[in-house]
C-alpha cells in the first residue's frame, strides 16, 4: 500500500469519524460553562398570535395572510352551521333520539381557520371534536345525521360510536376514541405523503389532555427526525375533560414542547378565526416546502360539557364560562366581517333559519332509516371472515334471536 494510498484511507475514515460524530450530536450548543445553573422550568414564555380584537377590528400592523370573501364566508357559514348542529344534536340526545354527542362550540374558529388553509388532497387526522374540518370539506347534513344513527346511511357502516366520523372521499381519516393514536399515525402518513411527492401534508388535531399521552411525544419525535409534512395543531381548550390545564401540566402549555423537539412551533388565539387561518398558511408552506413537521397551540376555550355523558357544574364555574361566552370566536369573526360589508345582519338571521330547519327536517329524515343490515356486519373486515371472527358473529346473532325485546326492531334483523 503506498503512502498516498495510506493517507487517502486514514483521511476517508477520519472523515467518516468526523459525520459520524456530528450526526450523533444531540445539542446544537456551542458554548461551554464552568458554573452550575439550572435554566428555569418558565423561563419559556411563548406568545400568541392575535389578529383580531373582539368587535372585529384588526390589530395595526398585524401579519394577516389574504383572506379572500370567499373562503371568509366558506368559513363563517361552516362556523354557524356546525353552532346549529351541536345545540340541535346536544337536544336530540336528551330527547333520547341519539346515544351520545360531542360539540365543536367555543373552538370553531381554531377549527375551521386551519381547515381553510389547508389544499383538499391533505390529510386530516382529527380527536373527535373537529367535525367543522369535515363540513367544510362538504360533508353533507344526511352523512352526519347517518353517522349519529349508525344507520344505512353511515359511511362507517353503524360500527363506531357517534361523533366518530370518517371520508375517504373528503380525505378525513377516521376518528378512533383511544386518545392521541392520530398523532403518529399522522407522522406517519406525512411520511408516505413525503415519499409521494405530492406536495400534500398532513394535519392532525388533538387536544391538549391527549398531549400527555406517550403517543404525543413518540409522534412529534418521529415527525422531527424523519422531516415529514405534518401540522400538528393542539385545541388547548382548558380541560380534559374535569381536569383543568392547570393540573395537566407545568410547562409552558403545549408549545413549549414543540421547541423541544426541535419543531417550528407557534402558538395563537384559537378563537381568532384570522390568526388561525394566517399562521395555518405559513405552516403548510413552510412544512410542505421543506418537509418539515410544525405546531400550532391554539388557545381556546371548551363552551360546553365534554359531551354528552358530563356536567361541567360539577368542576367549574358559571362565571368562568361566561368570561369565555363574551369571546365568542363566531361574533369575532362575524364582527369583521360586517366591517369589510361582507355580510349583513339580515343575511345573517336568514342563515340561522335555514339552517336550523335543515338540521330539524334532515333528523326527522334520516332517524327513519333502517340500521345497517346485520348480515353485513362482518363481510368487508377481511376477505374472508376469520373462523374466531365468525364465532363471534354466530353468538351474538343467537343472542339477538334470544333477546329480540332488548334490541331495536331493526338491530340483527336476520
Ligand atoms: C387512551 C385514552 N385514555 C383516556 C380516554 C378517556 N378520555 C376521552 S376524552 C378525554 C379527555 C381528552 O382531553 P383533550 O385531549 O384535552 O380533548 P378535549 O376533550 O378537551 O377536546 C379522556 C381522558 C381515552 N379516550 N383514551
Ligand atoms: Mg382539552
Amino acid at each position: 500500500m503506498s503512502n498516498a494510498t495510506v493517507s487517502k484511507a486514514a483521511l476517508s475514515s477520519a472523515a467518516g469519524l468526523a459525520s459520524l460524530s456530528s450526526s450523533a450530536a444531540v445539542s446544537n450548543s456551542k458554548t461551554a460553562t464552568h458554573k452550575v445553573k439550572f435554566i428555569a422550568g418558565n423561563s419559556l414564555s411563548i406568545p400568541t398570535l392575535k389578529l383580531l380584537k373582539a368587535d372585529g377590528a384588526e390589530y395595526k400592523g398585524g401579519s394577516a395572510a389574504n383572506l379572500d370573501k370567499e373562503t371568509a364566508l366558506h368559513s363563517y357559514k361552516t362556523m354557524q352551521f356546525i353552532r346549529v348542529l351541536d345545540d340541535r344534536m346536544v337536544a336530540a340526545q336528551r330527547q333520547g333520539r341519539l346515544s351520545f354527542y360531542l360539540t365543536c362550540t367555543g373552538e370553531e374558529a381554531a377549527v375551521v381557520g386551519s381547515a381553510a388553509a389547508l389544499q383538499p388532497t391533505d390529510m386530516i387526522m382529527g380527536q373527535y371534536r373537529e367535525q367543522a374540518a369535515l363540513r367544510y370539506r362538504g360533508f353533507t347534513t344526511e352523512q352526519f345525521m347517518g353517522q349519529l344513527m349508525g344507520n344505512e346511511m353511515d359511511l362507517g357502516k353503524g360500527r363506531q360510536m357517534p361523533v366518530h366520523y370518517g371520508s375517504k372521499e373528503l380525505n378525513y381519516m377516521t376518528i378512533s376514541s383511544p386518545l392521541a393514536t392520530q398523532i403518529p399515525q399522522a407522522a406517519g402518513f406525512a411520511y408516505g405523503q413525503k415519499l409521494a411527492d405530492k406536495g400534500d401534508c398532513t394535519v392532525c388535531y388533538f387536544g391538549e389532555g391527549a398531549a400527555s399521552e406517550g403517543d404525543f411525544h413518540a409522534g412529534l419525535n418521529m415527525a422531527a427526525v424523519q422531516n415529514v409534512p405534518v401540522i400538528f395543531i393542539c385545541r388547548n381548550n382548558g380541560y380534559a375533560i374535569s381536569t383543568p390545564a392547570e393540573e395537566q401540566f407545568k410547562g409552558d402549555g403545549i408549545a413549549s414542547r414543540g421547541v423541544g423537539y426541535g419543531i417550528q412551533t407557534i402558538r395563537v388565539d384559537g378563537n381568532d378565526l384570522l390568526a388561525v387561518y394566517s399562521a395555518t398558511v405559513a405552516a403548510r408552506e413552510f412544512s410542505v416546502n421543506n418537509n418539515q413537521p410544525v405546531l400550532i397551540e391554539c388557545m381556546t376555550y371548551r363552551l360546553g360539557a365534554h359531551s354528552t355523558s358530563d356536567d361541567p357544574s360539577g368542576y367549574r364555574s358559571k362565571s368562568e364560562e361566561d368570561i369565555w361566552r363574551e369571546k365568542d370566536p363566531i361574533a369575532r369573526f362575524k364582527n369583521w366581517l360586517l366591517k369589510k360589508q361582507w355580510w349583513s345582519d339580515d343575511e345573517d338571521k336568514v342563515l340561522l333559519e335555514q339552517y336550523r330547519s335543515e338540521v330539524l327536517a334532515t333528523l326527522k329524515q334520516v332517524e327513519k332509516l333502517p340500521l345497517q343490515a346485520f348480515d353485513s356486519l362482518i363481510t368487508d373486515v377481511y376477505d374472508q371472515p376469520t373462523q374466531q371472527l365468525q364465532e363471534q358473529f354466530d353468538a351474538l346473532k343467537e343472542h339477538l334471536g334470544k333477546y329480540p325485546e332488548h334490541y331495536p326492531t331493526s338491530a340483527g334483523s336476520l
